[in-house]
């Protein structure tokens, strides 16, 4: 059957079918199912009419489910979650239908139905009705509640909640993509699914086209399924949304900890060329004092756009410019994209090495495949095989060597032009040979969404072996579920318009909720040429979001910082410097992603799940234009931010502070959903009225935050020179834990695997005097950090007699617009201050 074909038959509602149907139509009223249980130790087997389903608990909150035909199981292996994961198992207790965790009951019915609840009697998610198949393909339904909610998906366009639309997992090069358009690049297919303020997740472990319908064709049921490939996903308990967050972590693996330049300041275009206008960029940059980390070449660079060359012609010294972009504290990034151009005999070692290797992709006739793209005909590594991945990495070396710091692995969905499909034909065999996978041959259907993460992954391991002690950073626009273990993604080509300035939000928020923490987009829009106002608008919200990358496309007007004259400059100046300022918390923020996944940029429901009286989340009631930078400030940008009349925002129960005003507002009431009416009436917890003003984007901070900044500094490579300042907003419930926290590190090697970082503990507490003690704990790590001193600057409090007292030495408060601050050592032992 044609793709498209069945596709329209997957979408369609003919649902009952196969043996299921059939023995119903026949008006069979005696149960047709003659199943068989079979408990083991981590879990239950259940048999029924040639179909087998095997639900595994890999942890007390992790199940898996396999499902298959016939006697044979499938193959057990995966490209995104780690075999460490996958090959977890607890004990479980079997029950008369099926088992029970320490914190989940799954019960198998009739027709292998499945239901899985907490231990209180939710029920997380039911079978609908029974799998539907169709030849290989295979549709999987299940009960939809009016109240629920889905999240995640990676980078589909379109609101925040998923609810209501279905859609399609095919990388696919979209440029110009809009908000309706599906699919584009990535291919996460994870879910979290959130309810009455419970969630769990959902990761579809099915490489192929599948689909995924969140109660579109039917509004009581959401649905996933795929035209081949296995039945094999995993169900992850919270009940809080972060455990869930987390647990995908534990499942694929978290973002690494990048190398602190990559969240400095980036600025890029399609392409800077020659030398002279490029380092023209880099030398603006410095005497504008914008703070700036990175600068990026695009395909221009190389000879006629042949990846891992470099254009003599339009950078003749181009190892000596790497080094003075060095000097003057740049790092370089080069596009490098996976396309060889089929250029034989004219010592082209990507190309000759390549084919004496027998690395490329071949046709069903076993010759390569050979396809256009920028440098004309071209060949395609196989990146499903561990040697090519190897050779792949080899590729580097020259650049490496020369002190390029970064790449960028573009058009690897792959894009293939001249192609009715725009990638590579189906039928493409792609040679698996990879540990813990069949060595097998299998055509492009299965292989295509995982070939741009196994690209970047040849890239990362690649440069990882290069230099072992070095960060990689890659930036990727094609991957995968786990792909976020060897790259930083961006949301492809976006436009030039105030509607995509709105869907960076919804968009870098359900990335970092499918894994990918470090993640931007094109800011200024890729196609097209935003207006000043735009352009200024998007830097101040990109300062706050993960990767802050300046972008655009061909053709397209200037788009650098300085670009719409001074006035503008200033403003945009200032906002990429707050960025650099808040350095530190970002920087915390992103090391806490290595670790346990939560996201840089979050939707409130992460961090304020029970924030509504019934359950659902609160970004609902936002308009869209809500985010939280890290996990104590708040970003409120416009819903829509073309518009010029007055607001609403909603801050989360709770004081909250201005940041830039040190205003303080209390929250006390849960969010309801309220109509007009109501909300007149509502004299409490209004929400605030803000008027959108061009060089002003609302920012909020939490009560019970101590955040971490920094001097103001050009380039993350310079070391801070003052104080760490310690901005101490202070809850107006007492009861509210007051904290914070710092780490830091030498921003580039593995050291800090080996204890070389500094990660100080904050908190305060108000004593019952109306005093208030400031405490650092000990130093963590043996990493000496740039800060001798901390600048303590509290919010939200008034002393009585404005004195410090710290080491049994008494010193003075001085007051500083809305705060009160005093500088102290920072004594790595800890330190210890009452202010009164
Ligand atoms: O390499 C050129 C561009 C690049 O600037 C952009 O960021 C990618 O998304 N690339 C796509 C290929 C061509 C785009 C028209």
């Amino acid at each position: 059957m044609g793709r498209l074909l069945f596709d329209a038959w997957m979408r369609s509602s003919f649902r009952f079918n196969g043996f299921f149907s059939a023995a119903l139509f026949l008006g069979s009223l005696v149960p047709v199912f003659s199943q068989q249980v079979t408990a083991s130790a981590h879990g239950v087997q259940a048999v029924d009419q040639g179909m087998t389903m095997q639900v595994t608990a890999l942890r007390e909150d992790v199940l898996r489910v396999r499902i298959w035909r016939g006697g044979t199981k499938p193959e057990d292996a995966s490209w995104a979650v780690l075999p460490k994961a996958r090959t977890s198992a607890v004990d479980v207790s079997a029950t008369a239908s099926g088992f029970h965790t320490q914190k989940l009951r799954v019960e198998i019915g009739a027709g292998l139905k499945l239901t899985v609840s907490d231990l209180d009697g939710h029920v997380l998610q039911e079978d609908a009705s029974p799998i539907a198949w169709r030849g290989d393909g295979f549709r999987l339904y299940k009960k939809r509640a009016m109240d629920e909610h889905f999240f995640g998906l990676g980078d589909k366009p379109g609101p925040l909640d998923r609810g209501g639309q279905a859609f399609t997992m095919w990388n696919t090069d979209n440029f110009g993509w809009q908000e309706s358009t599906d699919p584009i690049y990535k291919s996460i297919p994870f879910f979290i699914d959130f309810r009455e303020g419970r969630a769990f997740g959902v990761l579809f472990d099915n490489t192929w086209r599948s689909f995924f319908d969140f109660g579109r064709e039917d509004e009581h049921a959401y649905s996933f399924g795929a035209p081949n490939g296995p039945i094999d996903y995993y169900l992850m308990y919270g009940p809080e949304p972060k455990e869930v967050v987390s647990t995908y972590a534990w499942l694929t693996g978290p973002t690494p900890l990048p190398p602190l330049w990559a969240l400095g300041f980036q600025q890029s275009r399609y392409s800077y060329y020659p030398e002279a206008e490029f380092m023209a960029i880099a030398s603006r940059l410095r005497a504008d004092k914008i703070p700036s980390d990175a600068l990026y070449l695009d395909i221009d660079y190389q000879k006629n756009n042949i990846p891992f060359t470099v254009d003599p012609e339009k950078f003749p010294k181009f190892p000596e410019m790497v080094k003075e972009l060095a000097k003057d504290k740049f790092h370089l990034v080069v596009i490098t994209d996976l396309h060889i151009a089929k250029q034989a005999g004219v010592g082209y070692k990507p190309y000759d090495t390549g084919v004496a290797g027998d690395h490329f992709v071949k046709n069903p006739d076993g010759s390569t495949f050979v396809g256009p793209v920028w440098p004309g005909p071209s060949v395609f590594p196989d990146f499903t095989r561990a040697q090519t991945r190897k050779w792949w990495g080899t590729l580097y070396k020259e650049f490496a060597s020369e002190g390029v710091a970064g790449f960028w692995n573009d058009m690897n969905e792959p894009a293939v032009f001249e192609t009715p499909t725009k990638t590579m034909p189906d039928n493409i065999q792609h040679r698996i040979d990879e540990p813990g996978f069949v060595k097998r041959t299998t055509s492009h259907l299965e292989i295509h969404n995982v070939f741009g993460m196994e690209n970047s992954r040849g890239t990362y391991e690649g440069l990882l072996a290069l230099e072992p002690n070095v960060r990689p950073f890659v930036l990727t626009r094609a991957s995968y579920a786990g792909g976020q273990r060897y790259a930083s993604t961006w949301t492809g080509d976006n436009s030039s318009t105030w509607n995509h300035l709105r869907q960076t939000v919804p968009q870098i928020v359900n990335l970092g909720l499918s894994g990918f923490s470090m993640t931007g987009a094109d800011v200024g829009g890729f196609a097209g040429s935003p207006s000043p106002e735009l352009l200024t608008k998007w830097i101040e919200y990109a300062a706050f979001q993960p990767i802050d990358r300046d972008h655009a496309a061909k053709g397209t007007r200037a788009h650098e910082v300085w670009a719409d004259g001074p006035e503008q400059e200033a403003i945009r100046k200032r906002y990429i410097e707050e960025r650099y300022k808040l350095m530190p918390y970002l920087y915390t923020a992103a090391e806490e992603t290595s670790r346990d996944g939560i996201p840089i940029m979050r939707p409130l429901f992460l961090e304020f799940p029970h924030a509504t009286s019934d359950g659902h989340p609160m970004d609902l009631d936002t308009g869209g234009g809500e985010f939280l930078f890290g996990g104590r400030m708040l970003v409120a940008a416009n819903p829509s931010p073309e518009e010029v009349n007055p607001y609403e925002v909603h801050l989360p129960p709770g004081t909250w502070f201005d940041y830039w005003t040190g205003e303080r507002f209390e929250r006390a009431t849960k969010g309801q959903r309220l109509d007009l009416e109501q909300r007149d009436k509502l004299t409490q917890d209004k929400p605030l009225m803000i008027t959108p003003k061009l060089d002003t984007l609302p920012v909020y901070v939490r009560g019970g935050s101590i955040l971490p900044i920094a001097p103001l500094t050009q380039s993350t490579e310079e070391a801070p020179n003052g104080p760490l300042t310690l901005r101490i907003y202070l809850s107006s419930d007492a009861s509210e834990p007051c904290a914070g926290e710092v780490y830091s590190d030498d921003g580039k090697s593995f050291a800090y695997r080996k204890g070389q970082f500094a990660r100080v503990r904050f908190t305060c507490k108000i004593r019952p005097d109306g005093s208030m003690a400031v405490d650092a704990a000990q130093q963590e790590g043996s990493y000496t950090p740039w800060w001798k001193t901390y600048r303590i600057e509290v919010y939200g409090w008034t002393p009585k007699d404005r004195k410090v007292e710290v080491e049994g030495k008494v010193l003075e408060l001085t007051q500083s617009g809305v705060a009160w601050a005093v500088e102290v050592g920072a004594e790595r032992n800890g330190v210890s201050v009452a202010l009164r």
